[in-house]
């Protein structure tokens, strides 16, 4: 994450990602989630977790990787969920057709 904002690479259908979105809405109303940074203490106390096998939430400054087998045709998008993310454009179309 070169940006200087928290932000999701997350792999899913288009209503995942709808769903995904109000629980990210959420950790923000709650305070876990911050503009520039992530509270994991929070994140706790809330009993809320941010571990999910298709997606990484990454602070300003830090990298991850996600590493996913695509073995079917798929028609997905790669997005992030932070709010207010999406819907500026933070999203692309994944088609596979093998
Ligand atoms: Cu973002």
């Amino acid at each position: 994450n070169k940006g200087e904002l928290v932000h999701e690479f997350n792999i899913a259908t288009a209503a995942m990602h709808s769903s995904h979105q109000a629980e990210m809405m959420e950790m923000m109303q709650k305070g876990v989630l911050g503009a520039d940074r992530i509270h994991h203490d929070k994140m706790g106390e809330h009993g809320m977790r941010h571990d999910h096998a298709n997606s990484i939430l990454l602070e300003p400054g830090e990298s991850g990787e996600v590493v996913w087998t695509f073995d079917t045709d798929a028609e997905l998008e790669f997005a992030c969920n932070v709010p207010g993310h999406y819907e500026s454009g933070m999203k692309g179309p994944i088609r596979l057709h093998q």
